[in-house]
This record gives C-alpha cells, sequence and structure tokens, in this order.
C-alpha cells in the first residue's frame, strides 16, 4: 500500500517496531501498544524475545536489513509508522566495526527509500550523544558543534543523521530522531554499550552487594531514566511536524553524573554496596563523549522535559529490579 498525498481521513496509525526486543524497543512497543492498541503495533526483530513480550500483540522475525521482508510486512498490516530501533551500541560495534556498520547503514538506508517510495508516513531513528566526538565542548554540549566521532558507532549514528536530513529537505520525508544519552532500565538488560555500567551496577548492587565498574569514578556521562526516554520518543512522534525544526536528530538530556556519585547515591538504600574500579578499552570510548548535554532546541521546539532526577531514578531501579528478582 503507497500513502496517497491527499488522504483526508485521519487513518489509525499502524505502527511497526525494528528491533522490538531490545532495550529501549521493548519498552516503547509496551508504551505505544498502550497508546495505540495492541493490535495496531507490530512488534519484530531479528529473533522471538520473551514470550509474553511476543504473545501481548503481532510479531514478525525481520532482519531490519531485509528490504523485501521489510516491506512484505509493511504491506501486511498497512504500516504507516517505523520506529527503526535496531542498531550495534559503541562497546560492541569496536569488536566488529564492518557489520556494525552494514546493520546501522543499511536499515536505515532502507527504511528512508521506503518512505521516499510512500510505503511509509513517518519514521523515527534513534541517534546518540555518541556522534560527538574528543573536540566538542564537553560540558552545555550545543546542538551544532564540532562533531569528529572516534567510534564506528558515533560515525554511524553521524553519519545517519545526515541522511535523515537529506531525505527530509530532498524528498520530504517525515523522519525524526533524538540524540540518546545512556538509557538506564531494569526491565530488559541491555547489550554492548558504553554507558550500560549505570544498569549493571543497580543490578550487582541488589544481587551481589559488589560492582567491579569498567569506566573510572570521575567518568560524567549524560543519562537517561527509560520512562524520560520513551516519553520524549513518543512526546516528538506526536509533534506537528511544523514544530521539528531539526531534521538531523535532536539533542536531548536529562542527568549527568559519575560512577562515584550513582554509587553514593545506591548506598542511601544499600550502606553496605562497595564498589572497586578496573577502567577497560571503553573508558576511552567513554573519554571522547560529552559530559553534559543542553537540549534547549528540544525543549523550545516540542515542549520536552524530563521528570527523573539521579535519586528518584535510582529509588525506581532498585525497587523494580527487588520485585523483578523477587518475582523471578
Ligand atoms: C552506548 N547506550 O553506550 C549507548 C548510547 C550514549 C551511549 O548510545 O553505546
Amino acid at each position: 500500500m503507497q500513502w496517497s498525498e491527499n488522504v483526508n481521513i485521519k487513518m489509525a496509525d499502524t505502527i511497526l517496531i525494528l528491533g522490538a526486543c531490545g532495550q529501549i524497543g521493548t519498552e516503547l512497543t509496551q508504551s505505544l501498544r498502550e497508546i495505540h492498541g495492541n493490535e495496531n503495533v507490530i512488534a519484530s526483530d531479528i529473533r522471538y524475545g520473551d514470550d509474553e513480550f511476543v504473545k501481548e500483540g503481532p510479531f514478525e522475525i525481520i532482519d531490519a536489513t531485509d528490504r523485501e521482508k521489510i516491506l512484505e510486512v509493511i504491506q501486511k498490516y498497512n504500516i504507516s509508522q517505523v520506529y527503526l530501533m535496531a542498531a550495534m551500541l559503541s562497546a560492541t560495534a569496536e569488536k566488529y566495526p564492518q557489520k556494525a556498520w552494514e546493520l546501522n547503514m543499511n536499515s536505515l538506508l532502507i527504511i528512508l527509500e521506503l518512505a521516499r517510495e510512500k510505503h511509509i508516513k513517518t519514521v523515527y531513528w534513534p541517534s546518540s550523544i555518541a556522534v560527538f566526538g574528543p573536540s566538542s565542548p564537553k560540558v552545555n554540549t550545543p546542538q551544532d558543534t564540532i562533531m569528529n566521532p572516534k567510534t564506528v558507532y558515533g560515525m554511524s549514528k553521524l553519519a545517519g543523521e545526515h541522511w535523515c536530513n537529506y531525505y527530509h529537505d530532498k524528498y520530504g520525508v517525515d523522519v525524526r530522531s533524538l540524540r540518546y544519552p545512556g538509557i538506564i532500565s531494569w526491565k530488559t538488560k541491555p547489550g554492548g554499550g558504553t554507558t550500560d555500567y549505570a544498569v549493571d551496577i543497580y543490578f550487582k548492587a541488589i544481587e551481589e552487594g559488589k560492582y567491579e565498574c569498567f569506566l573510572d569514578e570521575n567518568t560524567m556521562l549524560p543519562m537517561m531514566y527509560m520512562n524520560d526516554a520513551i516519553k520524549a520518543t513518543i512526546k516528538i512522534m506526536e509533534a506537528d511536524s511544523k514544530d521539528i525544526q531539526i531534521r538531523t536528530s535532536y539533542n536531548l538530556g536529562a542527568i549527568s553524573f559519575t560512577p562515584e556519585e550513582i554509587t553514593n547515591e545506591i548506598k542511601k538504600h544499600l550502606p553496605d554496596f562497595e564498589i572497586s574500579y578496573k577502567p577497560d578499552f571503553r573508558q576511552d570510548i567513554a573519554n571522547s563523549w560529552p559530559q553534559i548535554i543542553d537540549d534547549s532546541k528540544a525543549r523550545q521546539d516540542w515542549n520536552w522535559s524530563h521528570d527523573f532526577d539521579l535519586a528518584s531514578m535510582t529509588e525506581e531501579m532498585l525497587k523494580n529490579i527487588q520485585s523483578k528478582i523477587i518475582s523471578a
């Protein structure tokens, strides 16, 4: 099915999520199903996720670089919106650079082309603060500044941003994007991110009472609780197209902290928690990234605001991990 230019009736959005079983994809699928109804949100990934999640609504096995399969599913469900969440993150991408580039770039170019051909009405594609590099200002990193990413992941996200802007300007494709900071969540463990120490630390604090951190204690990074990341993603997709002034990708910020600061917050709840530091290759990646993001453009253009700070995020994480372990 192709979207005609003059569709007058506002048809219910039918949504396809590629990479739905990932850290963000899982919670994004659940939130979108609450808004649009389970049957209107088709989850997909390269393999099945956990049973409950797959059973909640339509699920398809899709490799995000398989154009034919993606088009088949778009036509099968009359999809209007695609969220492309499939990607290889920073640390893993340094181990498999060619595969990371192929997955992160080819999947985006396929979706942008399908949108140009009017098979898709609106596209969401996540970028990352990884697009910044060692020469970018570390504090209050501006929306537009020097960007010389030192990771394959960051390079792919920076290139992807320019492809999004090109398809919007040249073909009118309505593609929207956010530069996520590190995302902290408890429902689905992340895979292969440099910021994922800030997820692991909460689980290890409860499970073992101690954690060996792969970044040094003073490494400040921009972070965000998952609920805020989902709120921002849905908010930018619900915004009126004319309010989306930036078609590369919006800076998105919430909180910034160091391993020492998150440890001190955890100790307010678990006083005996012990941390040790053993920086590895991920320290160089983290050192190349900003510490505090200026996201004033997102706050101006489509009224973004975050809800969680380090204290409230820590309360939520520890409470939910403890009940998850008890109910396991
Ligand atoms: C990573 N969690 O660590 C991702 C994120 C800002 C970092 O994009 O690779």
